[in-house]
């Protein structure tokens, strides 16, 4: 009910014991409230939490956390035939000790009696309706109450394939049309909903409530719509600024010598025995900034999402790819390459080198080398960018490619993690996330591509127009809904 002085709109989170009600509430609330514990009836009290609140001051969203239900079978067996059941169940005293069930549950009931506008009534979707048979003994006694129902499936595991989910929640959905007081149900693990399902509970709320309620609540949903859109704008932000930072990071290498060159490519291919050069140097240095900026990243995704933890460097620079692009001043002296070669490197490569042949420059030579090593990662240019003297090592148009499959892979794992599930910690993406991002990079017409760019504002407004368009892309694949 509307309360008149404040205008608060009450959602009430319902289920039996144990389903998850306390952690949702935590992720959709973004902070650790009540007690979380895997055992029944911990929560013993209906506490109440602030939503949003309007830019009016006095309007409020609220959500309750309620006591789980107990042995609702059984308490729905005694209810029945009476006539007055709920009446009289409620004008009892039970003992909290001896009935804890029981007292909890007249708890509940009495707080969505008396507070409720809409009652978010949570599943455990791990196991199928009709195992469940507490949910028609809890919504049988729901219905003396009468308030409408939002049925919200929880603990649905890792996100998996649409059609998968879409399956399951037709299952849910055929099985609660029994139940005329349940308007909708909806996606919502307490663990792994994405954000933007959450504009779904949102818009089933406003569809539930009545017209006195619905003026405050567009008010308030349009705050709510403003606080997710800020959310996600820095998120865009954080990740073109992270990007941008990779495909202007280099390193100068003035001094980098034919010879070094060569022995580079061998070491590469496995015939020089591994060990620091300069340009070992140069990627290391890239390497190490390249898994600064993604710790930072992840902080700043983290913090803006507000979940608590933070990026662990080591296990970012593990996932790192390995990936550059040297552009060297050619050297037009074929005749060094073999030089070098018989210096230092060995025979595989001296051979490679010479069936690339001589002839056709250092260009054609160092195309067959690459073409040897083979593998996405391995593009080579060199005196492609204007004013480059010496050598210049830079991340490829690949591994840029890669590191925004990866930074969006990471937007959508934070997206994801609900506040309840505790300390953030990145888990392998779903497999069909990656492909899933990869089609809509590949939609990317021209492809992107941010190597031939040079002006910051130029290349920070070509990766800010390509995150919002992948990400959009693939929330739309996933849920039919853009931010
Ligand atoms: N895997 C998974 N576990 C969940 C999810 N939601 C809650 N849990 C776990 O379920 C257990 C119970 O969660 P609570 O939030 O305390 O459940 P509750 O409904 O508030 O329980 P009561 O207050 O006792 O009625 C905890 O161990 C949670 O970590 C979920 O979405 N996925
Ligand atoms: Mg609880």
């Amino acid at each position: 009910m509307a309360d008149m002085q404040t205008m608060r709109i009450n959602l009430s989170l319902v289920s039996h014991t144990n389903i998850g009600k306390t952690t949702l509430a935590r992720t959709l609330l973004g902070r650790d409230i009540g007690e979380v514990a895997d055992r029944p009836h911990v929560t013993e009290t209906n506490d109440d939490y602030v939503l949003i609140r309007g830019s009016d001051g006095y309007s409020e969203l609220v959500l309750w956390d309620t006591p789980g239900f107990g042995d609702s079978v059984r308490l729905s067996q005694r209810l029945e035939g009476r006539s007055n059941p709920l009446g009289w169940f409620l004008a009892e005293v039970w003992d909290r000790m001896s009935n804890k069930a029981l007292w909890l549950n007249q708890r509940a009931l009495k707080h969505v009696r008396d507070t409720s506008s809409v009652v978010l009534y949570l599943v455990n979707a791990s196991e199928s309706p009709q195992a469940c048979s507490y949910v028609s003994a809890e919504m049988k006694i729901l219905s003396w109450i009468n308030k409408p129902v939002v049925v919200l499936l929880n603990q649905m595991g890792k996100p998996r394939e649409k059609s998968i989910e879409d399956a399951e929640l037709a299952q849910w959905n055929e099985y609660m049309a029994q139940f005329p007081l349940v308007k909708c149900v909806l996606p919502m693990d307490a663990f792994a909903r994405c954000w933007v399902q959450e504009f779904a509970l949102f818009e089933a709320i406003g569809s539930v409530l009545n017209e006195e309620q619905k003026a405050t609540f567009e008010a308030l949903r349009e705050a709510w719509s403003r606080q997710r859109r800020a959310v996600y704008a820095s998120s865009i932000d954080a990740i073109s600024n992270y990007m941008t930072q990779l495909v202007v990071d280099h390193e100068e290498l003035s001094n980098y010598s034919l010879t070094e060159q060569v022995k580079d490519w061998g070491r590469r291919l496995g015939v020089v025995k591994p060990q620091a050069g300069p340009i070992e140097d140069a990627k290391n240095a890239l390497a190490a900034r390249a898994a600064d900026g993604l710790c930072a990243l992840t902080q700043r995704l983290i913090d803006a999402h507000g979940i608590e933890g933070a990026g662990v460097r080591r296990e970012i620079l593990r996932r790192l790819k390995t990936d550059w692009t040297v552009n060297t001043a050619a050297n037009p002296k074929g005749a060094a390459i073999v030089g070098a070669v018989g210096a230092g490197a060995a025979s595989g490569l001296a051979t490679d080198l010479a069936m690339g042949g001589l002839s056709g420059g250092l260009g054609t030579l160092l195309g067959t080398v690459i073409g040897a090593i083979g593998g996405a990662g391995a593009a080579i240019a060199y005196n492609q960018v204007k004013g480059v003297h010496g050598t210049r090592v830079s991340w490829s148009k690949i591994a840029l490619q890669n590191y925004l499959l990866e930074a969006i892979l990471l937007y959508l794992a934070v997206a994801h993690f609900g506040r309840g599930r505790g300390y953030w910690e990145e888990s392998e993406a779903p497999a069909f996330w990656k492909d899933i991002v990869i089609d809509e990079m590949k939609k990317q017409d021209p492809e992107y591509d941010p190597t031939p760019l040079t002006d910051p504002d130029s290349i920070d407004g070509l990766n800010h127009k390509t995150v919002d368009l992948v990400i959009r892309g693939v929330l739309m694949t996933l849920y039919n809904r853009a931010p």
